[in-house]
């Protein structure tokens, strides 16, 4: 806001104006004296005539409120507010809104005591709260106005907040995206989390390497949590079993943080419940006192070390014991919060399961069986069985990825030490497990044909000889045991915690449909075979709220204008409608332009971000995700070679024939995943050789854009025109973003993996760019790789251009070797395969792009075939299918 009219806010200056009339009655004192004397009176509440305030609420207008939180809660005694304080001053006001509907609902739900999801997930990946919330409780016109009076914009306010990045990636995200629907359909439903105090790293560029930086995201403070501090559980950790009772040597606070989570179109605001952990002592003044002044913080530090930061990785898990620490600090205070609350109105534990839903989202939380059997069984004082019964009927798994290095699996050492009743738990469900099997197992071994043991033995090698004779019952029971052998370190034994949350929930569910039958077929085949009826699909999907109707602002207009109402922001099946525009010509015009103004809002943050100037009037090709050998943005980045080769090669007159191309990269790589970061220096350096490149020019540039985030991706979606998504199929359980960039018109090139299956379905096959080996072959595919010649010359091409002088001598060789030697590597994703297939893909593309009407037109048809697509969608399912927990809106009067 300039300087210059600073003193006439709202026509008014800041004095005059804080001065509304309504104000002008002094506080009853009654009110104050309470507060105080509430500490005198052991804690216990009283009465306080709260309507006072209600009453005032509705009738200041929101520029009066605004302008009261600048001056009281921001504290700005001036007659000018930077974007920072604004900022703060319409957060804290929009929170008093959001504080109303959340207790409401709360206090609703509380007297009908409906069933609740809770949704138990180590990652929200949040990003922003001001515009959702402000656009949900549909005080867009209000605020909007109220803001513009302040001389600011809710987008340039907007940009003042800090991402709340509490999450790696697709996971987290989904987290998030589900929350939202869950308020939305006005489902009673809690999420349980940790409130980091350091989210995911920020990433920046140092030579062109990925640095990573702490993400101090609380520096501003949070207006949009409630501390509840008089909310705080007991965590223990080590210490030993002593007569079945659990003695703890180490204990922390979980302290919990509300988060109120306001849906779309109604009046429901659910909530996320975070924990923070504090010591059980602040300060040992004794250690003070004798000058060890380290010692005298040290409980403190150690408590605050366990909510302190994120784990960055998203593919490969870390062993690490404060991870699993973390696991069992959420999950325990989130049972606990939960039977608290149960206690207050119900006697009998065997209700729960008809009162509460536990969904696991991946193995991270799955400590929770355990947990929920020791508290039921500790301090509830039930018998196993009905505590296990109560508990196998009250949770529910979710698994997000295949990849052999994601599935958790604990050492029982480790989990031993931390954890020895929950272990103690474990081994005694593995066994219960084990005998209920062991019937059907040793006739199953006892049909198998013998083996002729005695000759058999005798050519065994000598030391074979040596070996125990294995148990044939043992051996076929090992394969469903939750304690596994860890083959590679012999007599180290290994809780899988994926097999404990199948055995320990009541379904298990896939987030694609592909992905649903691989683990069906893979890692969950013999628990399958088992128990088929517990195994679902839940395809995923995304909240069109955040998705379109606010990232998109030009588009939604578009397309409320034309389906005649804005209903589609809840009922997504409804941009069917637009399929009958798609081959309009002035529509597409419409289409178009806005694709444009969304492009040129991208160059700008590409501009500001990177300092690279992209053209308005090329193709716009983003795969923004993190970064990963089976994502193979090293197989994107070698197209751009091959194409950048072919411009180099071509005539000025072939030269007309390119379509002119930005190839825009984001997404960040785990710290320790060194291959992923050498990906990251392959774009940036094929970006320094090719944007500097005179002769290729405006015909193609590559960039990478740093510190890819929830915020980042609402500016690029939009303005993408192609999205790649070429994970190696069976692969990728699902991507969100593919859904993403569907609903925004964004077309797809692709494998058939994951969702992309199911996108395809729905807007038509012929509509997506496909290409690449059918996820049935992978496993023929990499046993013939190693004698696989890639028979393309292009390859050769690009292979000899990464390992040739352009670059630092060596700098890619092992990148290369890893798809190209197999004498030295494999190629295990498989980028030889399918590379002659993606460049015919990526030409396909540069054909249809010349056509802008047949362009659009799938443009078009892609946001109109995005319905499915919607979270709304998929956490229906879930209530019904999975959770059976019905809407229980609050009623409007
Ligand atoms: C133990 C380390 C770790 C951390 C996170 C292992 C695995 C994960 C996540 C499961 C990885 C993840 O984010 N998976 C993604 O989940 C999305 C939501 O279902 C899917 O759309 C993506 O395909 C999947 O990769």
């Amino acid at each position: 806001m300039s300087s210059s009219s600073s003193s006439q806010l709202f026509g008014r200056n800041l004095s005059q104006a804080l001065r509304p009339v309504s104000l002008s009655r002094p506080l009853p004192q009654r009110v104050a004296a309470v507060t105080d004397t509430k500490k005198k009176t052991n804690g216990k509440a009283k009465p306080v005539p709260m309507e006072l305030i209600r009453v005032d609420q509705q009738k200041a207008a929101a520029e009066t409120e605004i302008l009261r939180k600048i001056a009281y809660q921001v504290g700005v005694d001036a007659e000018s507010v930077t974007a920072q304080q604004a900022y703060q001053g319409v957060a804290w006001t929009v929170r008093e809104r959001l504080i109303d509907a959340f207790n409401k609902t709360q206090a609703y739900w509380r007297e009908k005591d409906p069933k609740f999801i809770y949704y138990l997930s180590a990652e929200f990946l949040m990003g922003r709260t001001l515009t959702n919330a402000v656009n949900n409780l549909g005080l867009e016109g209000e605020f909007g106005e109220a803001i513009r009076k302040l001389g600011y914009s809710l987008e340039e306010l907007q940009s003042q907040e800090q991402n709340a990045s509490l999450g790696n990636g697709g996971l987290g995200r989904l987290a998030a995206c589900f929350l939202d629907s869950i308020a939305t359909l006005s489902l009673p439903g809690w999420g349980y989390g940790i409130r980091y105090r350091y989210g995911m790293f920020r990433q920046g560029l140092e030579n062109g390497y990925q640095s990573e930086s702490p993400d101090y995201w609380l520096t501003n403070g949070n207006p949009w949590e409630i501390p509840r501090r008089e909310l705080a559980y007991k965590i223990g950790f080590y210490g030993s079993v002593q007569q079945g009772k659990w003695v703890p040597d180490e204990q922390v606070y979980a302290v919990a943080y509300d988060n109120p989570i306001p849906g779309y179109g109604t009046k429901t605001v659910g909530n996320l419940r975070l924990f923070d952990c504090q010591p059980m002592s602040e300060f040992k003044l004794a250690s003070f006192n004798e000058g060890k002044y380290s010692e005298a913080t040290d409980a403190k530090r150690k408590a605050e070390d366990i909510s302190a930061v994120l784990y960055p990785n998203d593919a490969t898990e870390y062993g690490r014991e404060l991870r699993l620490k973390q696991q069992i600090f959420f999950v325990s205070a989130a049972i606990q919060d939960t039977l608290a609350r149960f206690k207050k109105t119900h006697k009998d534990m065997k209700e729960l399961p008809s009162k509460a839903c536990f969904q696991m989202n991946d193995t991270h939380p799955t400590i929770a069986v355990a947990e929920l059997m020791r508290l039921l069984i500790d301090q509830e004082g039930l018998k196993w069985d009905a505590a296990w019964d109560i508990t196998t009927k009250s949770l529910a798994f979710t698994n997000h990825t295949v990849m052999p290095e994601a599935l958790e699996k604990w050492p029982v050492k480790v989990m031993a030490k931390l954890l020895p009743r929950h272990m103690e738990i474990i081994e005694k469900i593995d066994s219960i497990w084990k005998d209920s099997l062991r019937a059907k197992v040793t006739s199953e071994v006892g049909s198998q044909p013998k083996q002729a043991a005695p000759e058999k033995a005798a050519e065994a090698t000598k030391e074979a000889a040596a070996e125990p004779p294995v148990d044939p019952v043992e051996a076929a029971l090992a394969k469903y045991s939750i304690i596994t052998e860890n083959p590679w370190e012999k007599g180290v034994k290994l809780v899988n915690m994926a097999f404990m949350a199948t055995i320990g929930s009541k379904s298990t569910n896939g987030v694609a449909a592909i992905h649903s039958e691989i683990i069906k077929e893979t890692i969950f085949k013999d628990f399958y075979e088992l128990s088929p009826e517990k195994f679902q699909n839940k395809t995923n999907g995304v909240t069109p709220r955040r998705w379109l109707a606010y990232c998109n602002p030009g588009l939604s207009k578009l397309i409320t204008k034309t389906l005649g109402s804005d209903e589609w922001i809840s009922k997504t099946d409804q941009l069917t409608g637009l399929k009958q525009h798609a081959d309009d010509k002035a529509f597409q015009k419409q289409w178009r332009s806005i694709k444009l103004e969304n492009k040129q809002r991208l160059a700008d943050l590409i501009k500001s971000k990177t300092g690279i100037s992209v053209p308005t009037n090329a193709l716009y090709d983003v795969q923004i995700k993190r970064i990963h050998e089976y994502k193979r943005q090293h197989l994107n980045m070698f197209s751009v070679v091959n194409r950048y080769l072919e411009i180099k090669a071509a005539s000025p007159e072939e030269r007309k024939k390119f379509v002119p191309r930005v190839v825009i990269i984001g997404g960040k790589a785990a710290s320790a995943y060194v291959m992923a970061k050498k990906m990251i220096k392959l774009v940036t350096s094929l970006g320094d050789v090719i944007n500097n490149d005179p002769e290729v020019s405006d015909l193609l540039k590559v960039v990478f854009i740093p510190d890819y985030n929830v915020s980042l991706a609402e500016t690029i979606i939009p303005g993408a025109e192609v999205s790649q998504h070429i994970s190696t199929a069976g692969t990728e359980a699902s991507g969100t973003s593919n859904m993403k960039f569907q609903m925004n018109g964004c077309l797809i090139i692709g494998t058939m993996d994951g969702a992309n299956i199911e996108i395809a379905q729905e807007s038509g096959k012929e509509n997506m760019f496909v290409f690449g080996v059918d996820a049935k072959d992978i496993g023929r595919l990499r046993e013939e790789r190693k004698n696989f010649k890639v028979n393309d010359p292009r390859w050769e091409k690009v292979m000899s251009f990464l390992t040739g002088n352009t670059f630092e001598q060596g700098l890619f060789q092992d990148l290369v070797d890893n798809v190209n030697d197999m004498s030295k590597a494999n190629d295990w994703f498989l980028l030889g395969n399918d590379f002659t297939d993606y460049l015919r893909a990526q030409d396909e593309i540069d054909v249809l792009y010349k056509d802008q009407d047949a362009w659009t037109k799938r443009s078009i048809l892609y946001t109109a075939s995005s319905g499915f697509f919607s979270s709304d969608r998929c956490i229906d399912q879930y209530a019904k299918e999975i959770w059976d927990v019905k809407p229980c809106p609050v009623p409007s009067s």
